[in-house]
């Protein structure tokens, strides 16, 4: 093993937790449900039975309708706001006993078994266990399909920033100017422990748990949500992972013979990909944009979740070439390829802040996600660009949770941004390099 794979493997084998792993030490005590897949795949390298576990861990948090929250509170821990009595899931008549979160993040379940059975030896046996989970991810598919999109258009929305997983990109900006929230008494743990300026605001809390609030007053009805939630987002990561989901469990339904299943996934994943398309691609911009459903109106912004339907297959060989110019001296990588791939957020925007969370940084799960894209298009040379910025910035700084895009500034720098030891960084640059 080099030493960059046994320190990955160590930040795994101490963020696990008995049977499951946690983002962070302190910053993030819980299980969250998109990181765990990621750190599934890591796992599945190192130990195929704790891939096994953390997925059956996330799935005991699944509601009744299907739906799996993003946060699966198995443990106690008072170093996170909000934790389970903020988020007060038993509200709804759908919650499991499990405590949990009443919103979701983008599902990457579905993708995660196939790599899991991709990187097993032995076949037989992961795919018994795929045959174990197989309903609770299709029924998982089968919520947002019948839940989240009531236009009946073949895209899901997501009601709350923390749903997209990038809680804070300058896109939400625009849907906060939108309405008004009360103040709430905060009790915030995150700047405390780590620098605060690499953080949301305040401001942007307030509307965070505002949204949580409605909810929780309509006891997570999806139903009022859709009538009322003023944050209702057809987000393009979000979709390009749950079409990314569809095609791998079409694939593995398919080895399990679930025929029926694999038609109705078939049939919604081929509306899916044609609407992302016709709605979502931005001829313009020459990326996928996010569509605001409360106030009808496209969100014409470039974040590295613009980039995500690669990853997915959805654009054509013709809009991928588009895309692909942001990484060839376009805003993302700089004329001059002055920036590491790949910030979160368009570099040549006036809102671009390169420290400051989702409005910049790196992420790794991100560069993953774009990585695949771009192999599977055959962008090799540009995806391993990628790939070495990935290896070059961990082995750097070590696994944190984001880092600095630009060459210049990282020279003067010792350490990346946000929480240290983090899992997906760790999980993902041990697939990088196996
Ligand atoms: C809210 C756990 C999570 C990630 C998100 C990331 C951050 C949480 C927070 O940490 O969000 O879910 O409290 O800031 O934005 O993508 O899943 O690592």
């Amino acid at each position: 093993m080099t030493s960059l794979l046994e320190d990955a493997s160590q930040v795994l084998h101490n963020n696990w937790k008995d049977s499951f792993t946690i983002p962070c030490e302190g910053l993030y005590p819980f299980q969250w449900n998109w990181d765990s897949g990621f750190i599934a795949i890591g796992w599945a390298h190192l130990d195929m039975e704790r891939a096994k576990r953390e997925v059956l861990s996330l799935l005991k948090g699944q509601w009744k309708n299907g739906f799996i929250p993003h946060i699966v509170f198995h443990n106690e821990a008072e170093t996170y706001y909000p934790g389970p009595e903020v988020h007060a899931a038993y509200l709804s008549d759908q919650s499991p006993k499990t405590k949990t979160s009443g919103i979701t993040q983008p599902p990457v379940l579905g993708f995660v078994l196939e790599e899991i059975y991709n990187i097993a030896k032995d076949k037989e046996d992961i795919l018994h266990f795929i045959d174990e989970v197989f309903d609770a991810v299709y029924l998982n598919h089968h919520y947002f399909y019948t839940h989240r999109d009531p236009a009946n258009e073949g895209l899901v929305y997501i009601c709350h920033n923390w749903e997209a997983g990038t809680d804070n990109t300058p896109v939400w900006d625009f849907i906060w100017e939108t309405f008004e929230v009360p103040n709430y008494e905060l009790d915030r743990k995150d700047t405390k422990l780590i620098d605060a300026s690499h953080r949301p605001t305040n401001k942007e809390y307030q509307y965070y748990i505002h949204l949580i609030e409605l909810f929780k007053q309509w006891k997570y009805d999806d139903v009022l949500i859709a009538g009322g939630s003023p944050f209702l987002i057809q987000d393009p990561l979000f979709n390009s992972m749950l079409i990314a989901s569809n095609e791998s469990i079409i694939r593995l339904g398919k080895l399990l013979n679930r025929t029926e299943k694999v038609g109705q996934l078939s049939r919604w994943q081929t509306r899916a990909k044609e609407r992302m398309n016709t709605k979502l691609f931005d001829d313009q911009l020459n990326a996928y944009v996010y569509y605001d459903l409360r106030n009808e109106r496209k969100l014409s912004h470039v974040s590295s979740s613009s980039f995500a339907p690669l990853m997915a297959g959805i654009p054509t060989k013709e809009q991928a070439d588009r895309i692909v110019r942001h990484f060839q001296g376009g805003r993302f990588s700089g004329a001059k390829h002055e920036n590491f791939l790949c910030a979160s957020f368009d570099p040549g925007s006036e809102f671009f802040n390169s420290k400051k969370y989702w409005r910049g940084p790196i992420w790794i799960n991100l560069n993953w996600i774009i990585y695949r894209g771009l192999r599977r298009y055959g962008y090799d040379e540009i995806a391993d660009i990628i790939r070495k910025d990935t290896l070059y910035l961990m082995e750097k700084y070590g696994f944190y949770e984001y880092f600095e895009p630009s060459k210049e500034v990282n020279k003067s720098l010792d350490k990346g941004y946000g929480g240290n030891n983090f899992s997906w960084s760790a999980a993902l640059t041990i697939d990088l390099l196996t």
